[in-house]
């Protein structure tokens, strides 16, 4: 079974909007595992880090303030393909390509403030996590749930 961990963030419009748990909810119910949740205000080193990609971007410094601007709910959820399904639940970025049903598709109208960050690749969940994380905050455990979720 491919087991992956992605980086989750519920972003400060989440928390302002009190719908941080309608969206935890999404991804408990579809099986995925919480190993690590902490609330945290992302500071602006954190926010650089975290998309630096886009630096340079015209987008980039309304971006940084948006992240930084409120706190946010961090998290590393593990399952089966956790990072390609993570994606599909949170839904497209171009807000008028997001599809009903997603997260961002059904709670978002406008794409900056779009509710939610999951990691892209392995390579992305892999950097993400351990800038969010340390190593003894993030939990492996078994629930007795599992062998529904994962019926053999
Ligand atoms: P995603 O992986 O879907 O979160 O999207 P990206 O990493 O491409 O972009 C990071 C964030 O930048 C998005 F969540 C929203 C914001 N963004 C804009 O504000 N304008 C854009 O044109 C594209 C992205």
């Amino acid at each position: 079974m491919a087991v992956e961990r992605s980086f989750v963030m519920m972003k400060p419009d989440a928390v302002q909007r009190c719908i941080v748990g309608e969206i935890l909810s999404r991804f408990e119910r579809k099986g995925l595992k919480i190993c690590a949740l902490k609330m945290m205000v992302v500071d602006r080193p954190l926010a650089q880090k975290h998309y630096k990609e886009h630096a340079g971007k015209l987008f980039y410094e309304p971006l940084i303030r948006y992240i930084t601007s409120s706190p946010v709910v961090a998290m590393v959820l593990e399952g089966e393909h956790a990072i390609a399904s993570t994606r599909r639940l949170v839904g497209a970025t171009k807000i008028e390509e997001a599809l009903p049903g997603t997260i961002r598709g059904d709670l978002v109208i406008h794409t900056r403030s779009n509710v939610v960050h999951a990691s892209d690749s392995k390579k992305s969940a892999t950097r993400e996590i351990a800038l969010f994380f340390a190593p003894d905050e993030i939990l492996s455990y078994e629930k007795d749930l599992e062998r529904w979720v994962y019926y053999e």
